[in-house]
C-alpha cells in the first residue's frame, strides 16, 4: 500500500533527485487537506450502515435484481451485497485517508471481476450502487470531502468494468 507521501517520495527517490515544486506542492496540498480527511473518514465510519442503507435504497431495491431470480435474490445473497458494499465504502475511506488508490487494488479489485462474473454478480448494478454511495457520502461528509471520496468510489467502478 503507498500514500500520497510515499508515492511522491518513491518518484523522486527514482529519479535521484530532491523533492522538486511540483512534488512539493502535491505534499502540501495533501497536508493541507490532512483534517478534512479525518473529519469525513470519522463521519463515514460513525455512519456507515446508513450510507449502506441509502445506497441500496436509491439504486437497487425494488429492482429486478431483489426480484425472485436476481442476483440479491435470497437474504444470504442480499447479505453478501451489503457486506460487499461496506467493503467498498471501508476501503474507499481507507484511499481518501492516504491519498491514493493502490490499496484498492491490492485489496479489492484484484480478482474481484472475474469473482463477480463466475458467480453473476451483475456489474452494471454494482456501479450504480457504488455511485448512488458517493452521492450519499457526498450529502453527509460536504462537497470537498464528498469529491475526495468520489475519487475513489469512481476507482473501484473503473476497476469493475
Ligand atoms: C475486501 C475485498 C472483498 C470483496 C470486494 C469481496 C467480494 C465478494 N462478493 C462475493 C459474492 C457476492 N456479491 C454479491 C453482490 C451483489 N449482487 C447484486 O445483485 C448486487 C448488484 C451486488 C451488491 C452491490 C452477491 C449477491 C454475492 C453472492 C453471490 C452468490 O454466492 O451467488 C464474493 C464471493 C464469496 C462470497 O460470497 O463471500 C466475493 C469474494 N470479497 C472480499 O473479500
Amino acid at each position: 500500500m503507498q500514500d500520497a507521501i510515499t508515492s511522491v517520495i518513491n518518484s523522486s527517490d527514482v529519479q535521484g533527485k530532491y523533492l522538486d515544486g511540483a512534488a512539493m506542492d502535491k505534499l502540501k496540498g495533501y497536508f493541507q487537506s490532512g483534517e478534512l480527511r479525518v473529519r469525513a473518514a470519522s463521519t463515514i465510519s460513525a455512519n456507515a450502515a446508513d450510507i449502506v442503507k441509502g445506497a441500496v435504497a436509491k439504486s437497487l431495491l425494488y429492482s429486478d435484481v431483489t426480484r425472485p431470480g436476481g442476483n440479491m435474490y435470497t437474504t444470504r445473497r442480499y447479505a453478501a451485497c451489503i457486506r460487499d458494499l461496506d467493503y467498498y465504502l471501508r476501503y474507499a475511506t481507507y484511499a481518501m485517508l492516504a491519498g491514493d488508490p493502490s490499496i484498492l487494488d491490492e485489496r479489492v479489485l484484484n480478482g474481484l471481476k472475474e469473482t463477480y462474473n463466475s458467480l453473476g454478480v451483475p456489474i452494471g448494478s454494482t456501479v450504480q450502487a457504488i455511485q448512488a454511495m458517493k452521492e450519499v457520502t457526498a450529502s453527509l461528509v460536504g462537497s470537498d470531502a464528498g469529491k475526495e471520496m468520489g475519487v475513489y468510489f469512481d476507482y473501484i467502478c473503473s476497476g469493475l468494468s
